[in-house]
């Protein structure tokens, strides 16, 4: 059975991987999903120029029953260097993408220099959609700063470049979005980053579960499995065929993998699940991704990739 993909070149031997944000922010944590078997790339912890700590703690909290996850990080990493250091020193036979998550246009412009006249031969996610930074709206919702940045960008930047959407609710919006990356070269669009600013409540204490923003942070998991299959959908049947998609969201079952592929994407990732369940769940999940293969009598993911039916 072949579970490979292929993007701007660069193939992957498994088509899962983490979720930026989710066991990727030290070098211990990005070895240990190189290292796993089932994993076929990895993604780093979107960097900002200078390491960050983050918001304060309670910051992540988990539902009960992997119903999904609130987080409210803050976009704490170890600062530009220390990822540029790991994956220009790693010898991977894995692609890495290297996620960057800069506070202003300047500051992601001036990471993508850095980036195009360095070494790093793998690709570039660009983080535009984290929803907890106090005070800094998600860049993708503002479509004349996605337009402006991406120009700017793709004026100098050549090495393969993608992008990470928050998730759109209105068709205008799949449509409006669809027709600004179009205009560019981009290798991959990942959609999509956790849904922004929901609230959980304890019922014992009638609190927030986490600290930052009177309790509002993104949330992931089964909880948002279908926001990201309509934004996978909506994308795959909008964007050029050249730009592939990297599906996020609600991926706690081998079901939800097939889901993903079956709605348009390339490569899966995994982040609430992931963090619940260590990187053990790669090979749980590809097992059981392999037993739907198998049992609907496809050998590899391309035969039914997009192939999702509606009712006539
Ligand atoms: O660090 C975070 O709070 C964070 C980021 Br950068 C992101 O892109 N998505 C998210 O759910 N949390």
């Amino acid at each position: 059975m072949n579970l490979t993909a292929t993007i701007a070149g660069f193939n992957f031997e498994h088509v899962m991987l983490n979720a930026a944000g989710v066991m990727c922010q030290t070098a211990e944590e990005l070895d240990s999903v190189l290292a796993s078997a089932h994993t076929g790339a990895v993604v780093t912890k979107s960097a900002t120029t200078n390491l960050r700590p983050g918001n304060p703690a309670p910051r992540y909290y988990e539902l009960p029953n992997t119903l999904g996850t609130i987080n409210s990080m803050g976009l704490p990493n170890e600062g530009f260097d220390y990822y540029m250091d790991y994956v220009t020193k790693k010898q991977s036979q894995k692609p890495i993408f290297f996620s960057i998550a800069g506070l202003s246009k300047q500051e992601n412009l001036d990471m993508l220099h850095q980036l195009q006249d360095s070494e790093f031969s793998g690709l570039v996610e660009l983080n535009l959609s984290c929803p907890n930074v106090p005070g800094k709206p998600q860049t993708a919702y503002d479509f004349e700063a996605t337009q402006a940045i991406l120009t700017e960008a793709f004026a100098f930047f050549k090495k393969p470049l993608g992008v990470k959407l928050p998730p759109y609710f209105d068709i205008v919006h799949f449509d409006d979005i669809a027709n600004i990356l179009n205009q560019f070269p981009l290798a991959f669009v990942n959609t999509i980053n956790s849904i922004g600013n929901g609230l959980v409540i304890d019922d014992d204490t009638d609190t927030v579960v986490i600290k930052p923003k009177g309790g509002f942070g993104g949330i992931g998991g089964t909880l948002v499995k279908a926001t990201a299959l309509a934004n996978v959908r909506a994308l795959r049947l909008r964007l050029n065929p050249e730009i592939k998609i990297i599906g996020t969201g609600g991926v706690t079952s081998g079901r939800d993998v097939y889901d993903h592929i079956l709605c348009g994407a390339d490569l899966v990732e995994v982040g609430s699940q992931l963090a619940i369940e260590g990187v053990a769940v790669f090979e749980r999940l590809e097992r059981e991704l392999a037993d739907i293969i198998t049992k609907k009598g496809y050998s590899s993911l391309a035969e039914f990739r997009g192939q999702l039916k509606v009712i006539a």
